[in-house]
């Protein structure tokens, strides 16, 4: 019989260093898969698919014009429609493994804990573009933002980068939060050296692949 498909997601702040770990996830990751004749998809979001690469560049330009909040929830929205419905649902009903660069936990903690948005506002949403639809796994990579910002600071700054410190700590607060009350999540701190992140990160999938008899 097929294996069923999984969805594991990244989370994070901007400099945690998602991007570097995500190549380590999927890197790991096809290799279990590979022996048993399995896909693994790698996206992101906002994006994933030519039209919610659109939509990414859109939210993401610097602008004179200021974006209401509600406008950056609905884009953010609008582009995991299109990446649920193209990419995503199709791979997970193939038995493909999905490794997604944020997900709505993005929404909560950015739109959510950084710009106010009510949590309610953002649950109806959830329910409409995911129906029951959650990941089976988020490892979401902590550090304090002083020193994410650290590592990104010869960065050219897009319009959410060019957001406060206050923004950026309620960000890391509500992941924090989220984390908590999300028996899914798996919290790494990402202070350490990278190979330290990478172990964890390894022992963290280890354990997860054990959890679901892949192992
Ligand atoms: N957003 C949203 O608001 N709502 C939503 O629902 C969703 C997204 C889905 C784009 O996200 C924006 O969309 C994001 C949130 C918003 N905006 N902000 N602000 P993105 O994920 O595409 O962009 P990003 O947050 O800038 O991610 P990134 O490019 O993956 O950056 P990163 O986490 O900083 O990763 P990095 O480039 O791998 O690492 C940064 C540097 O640190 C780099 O030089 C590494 O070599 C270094 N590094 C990594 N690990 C270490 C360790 N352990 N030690 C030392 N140095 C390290």
């Amino acid at each position: 019989m097929k294996k069923p498909g999984c969805f594991i997601t990244l989370e994070g702040v901007e400099g945690v260093g998602k991007t570097t770990n995500m190549a380590f996830v999927c890197d790991t990751l096809t290799e279990h898969l590979q022996a048993s004749g399995r896909n693994l998809v790698r996206t992101r979001e906002p994006g994933g698919t030519p039209l919610a690469e659109e939509i990414r560049t859109l939210l993401l330009a610097p602008r004179d014009e200021v974006v209401a909040d509600l406008s950056e929830l609905l884009l953010m929205f609008a582009a995991r429609a299109q990446h649920l419905e193209s990419q995503i649902r199709p791979a997970l009903a193939a038995g493909d493994w999905v490794v997604c660069d944020r997900f709505t936990d993005a929404t909560y903690a950015y739109q959510g804990g950084g710009r106010g948005l009510p949590i309610e506002h953002i649950q109806v949403l959830e329910k409409l573009v995911q129906g029951s639809l959650q990941p089976d796994l988020t490892i979401y990579l902590d550090l304090p933002w002083d020193l994410a910002a650290k590592r990104i600071a010869d960065r050219e700054r897009d319009r959410l980068e060019s957001e406060s410190h206050q923004f950026f700590t309620a960000v890391r607060q509500a992941y924090l939060d989220r984390a908590k009350s999300h028996p899914r999540f798996v919290v790494i701190s990402a202070a350490e050296a990278l190979p330290e992140v990478q172990h964890n990160i390894g022992r963290c999938l280890q354990d997860f692949l054990r959890s679901r008899s892949e192992l």
